[in-house]
């Protein structure tokens, strides 16, 4: 099945100067870009899109992190493509991400240590969990008038 999903690189991964790598790993398995642009976020935008962890002692963390820079914001599409994105990124904490995926490749601090110094994890990437939150937040990011069907080299082995 063809789903869409939504991809934010995160401030530190913007500021890290990993968004063309990050962006790379998503092209080379032929998941087509069909919106994307820079945005900077303020806290009511935050709360909206991590509503689920708003009361969470990790949160203000999470929201600082969100907040310190643009992000890069873009809808993903491709065959089974939400479960195939996350597969990509790779777990939540950078420590515990497999070498291979993106967090394992590019980030490296533990729950442990964010913790301890009451920092946000940065963890590079965002990443919708599941068709009901795809469909959420690519409406939270997106206008219907910012996301592009067309074609691309890859189609022609993916609809043949
Ligand atoms: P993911 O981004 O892998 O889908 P979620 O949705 O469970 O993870 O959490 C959203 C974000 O909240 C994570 N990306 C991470 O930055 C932060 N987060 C989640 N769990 C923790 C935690 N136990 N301690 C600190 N930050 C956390």
């Amino acid at each position: 099945m063809i789903q869409r999903t939504l991809v934010l690189i995160k401030p530190d991964g913007v500021q890290r100067c990993l968004s063309g790598r990050i962006i790379s790993r998503f092209e080379d398995v032929g998941i087509k870009i069909v919106g994307m642009k820079m945005i900077w976020v303020d806290g009511d935008f935050a709360k909206n899109h991590y509503f689920e962890h708003v009361e969470k002692d990790f949160y203000q963390g999470l929201e600082t992190v969100l907040t310190m820079g643009p992000v890069v914001a873009m809808v993903l599409e491709g065959v089974e493509a939400i479960p195939k994105v996350r597969k990509l990124v790779g777990s939540t904490e950078p420590h515990s991400a497999e070498p291979g995926t993106i967090r394992g490749d590019f980030a490296h601090v533990s729950y442990g240590y964010a913790d301890k110094n009451k920092l946000g994890i940065k963890n590079l990437i965002h990443a919708s969990d599941s068709p009901g939150s795809a469909e959420k937040e690519i409406k939270l990011w997106f206008d219907d008038k910012e996301i592009h069907s067309y074609k691309n080299v890859h189609d022609v082995h993916i609809y043949n």
